[in-house]
């Protein structure tokens, strides 16, 4: 067993002996354990064990704000190969949440989903990705016919 010290600043230290309560976690160090291994299953899913991937990418955002609703559908519009479907929600006169399901490789969607959360303007931005095992039978071609 390993130790080691980690700083917070209050507000993040408070903040997370909330979540440690809320999630019913006994202590600090479980909790950390738990969020380190969820990011390291998320980390290797981007190699090479878990080529392909579904994925449902979160995000809510301010449809006011210049230009933003745009650029969101514009950037599913350029990976429509990925996009499986997107729901749009408007959570009231400012606030629309999108939940957007994807497939495809896992690198390819995973950097997909990274560009949205960053878009400026995009909030609460979160991917859950799951690994698929794709059966080469089925392995297609997609074409992508114009109407
Ligand atoms: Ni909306």
């Amino acid at each position: 067993m390993e130790r080691f010290t980690i700083s917070l600043d209050e507000k993040l230290a408070s903040e997370f002996d909330r979540l440690i309560r809320e999630r019913g976690y006994l202590n600090r160090s479980e909790a950390v354990r738990d969020m380190l291994c969820g990011k390291l299953d998320a980390l290797r899913l981007q190699e090479s064990q878990a080529p392909f991937c579904v994925a449902s990418l979160s995000y809510v955002y301010n449809h006011h704000e210049r230009d933003l609703a745009e650029r969101l559908t514009e950037l599913q519009h350029h990976h429509h190969d990925l996009v499986v479907a997107a729901t749009h929600v408007h959570l009231d006169h400012d606030n629309c949440l999108e939940t957007v399901m994807l497939r495809g490789a896992t690198g390819t969607v995973r950097r997909f989903a990274d560009t949205l959360i960053a878009e400026r303007g995009v909030r609460h931005g979160q991917v859950n990705l799951v690994p698929v095992d794709v059966d080469a039978g089925h392995r297609h071609v997609h074409s992508h016919p114009r109407t």
